[in-house]
């Protein structure tokens, strides 16, 4: 059976000066997670948001938090982060020798454990956690920067993903997908498998800002 699907918003995208704004227009429309990226211009080529943007955005709202690692050594850098119960938190499979004891170390925090994987990176990588995983983070485009393209195999990698989760008895790991999710390839990606989805620039995030209607038709395209 499909999961009620689910949003998160890619606070990269959103204009800082509309934080509050757009704060309380995701509240007030449902927005079940703030999606946080963090990159390291190693991992990734690219910087972006960080420990105090967390805190900041935790004061004005209780959204929970959807801590995207995009960073080399997660293992030594977690504490790092103000993780809480509540949130889901995904390291790169291929960022971390030890998954498995990464994902533990989320969940004795008691937030939720996601593993995330490139376009490239086989799902196979994930046959052995699949009793560690809360969520698996299927990124449609190659991590980095907002307004990138679909990696069209990717949309097979949600198939194979929910197929390998159903046949092992793990029904109740969410997939989240990352990158390009549009109106159009949103229903794809939901017809897919997926259940929680990142909004950005090509879903509903236009010019740092969103709207009512936009979150309104996002909704209709992954429902
Ligand atoms: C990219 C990052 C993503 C982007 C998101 C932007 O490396 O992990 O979360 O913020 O993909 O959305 P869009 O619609 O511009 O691709
Ligand atoms: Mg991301």
């Amino acid at each position: 059976m499909k999961k009620t699907s689910q949003i998160s918003v890619s606070m990269m995208c959103v204009d800082v000066t509309h934080t509050r704004d757009m704060v309380r227009l995701m509240e007030k429309n449902g927005v079940s997670y703030f999606h946080i990226d963090i990159m390291d211009g190693e991992f990734v080529p690219n910087f972006c948001l960080g420990t105090d943007y967390i805190r900041q955005l935790r004061t004005i709202s209780k959204i929970p938090m959807d801590i995207h690692l995009m960073i080399e050594n997660p293992d030594r850098k977690l504490d790092y982060f103000d993780i809480r119960p509540g949130d889901f938190v995904s390291v790169h499979c291929e960022t971390t020798r030890h998954l498995q004891r990464t994902l533990q170390y989320i969940r004795s925090k008691g937030a939720k454990a996601m593993a995330a994987l490139n376009p490239a990176t086989p799902l196979e990588n994930l046959r052995y956690v699949l009793d560690d995983l809360d969520g698996v983070l299927i990124m449609t485009v190659n991590p980095g920067f907002a307004g990138q393209k679909l990696v069209p195999a990717t949309l097979g990698k949600i198939e194979d993903t929910r197929r390998m989760l159903d046949e092992t008895g793990h029904e109740n790991v969410q997939i989240e997908v990352d990158g390009n999710v549009s109106l159009t390839n949103a229903v794809r990606m939901r017809q897919a498998g997926a259940d929680i989805f990142v909004a950005g620039t090509s879903g509903l995030v236009k010019d740092g800002v969103m709207t009512e209607e936009g979150i309104g038709d996002f909704k209709k395209a992954i429902a």
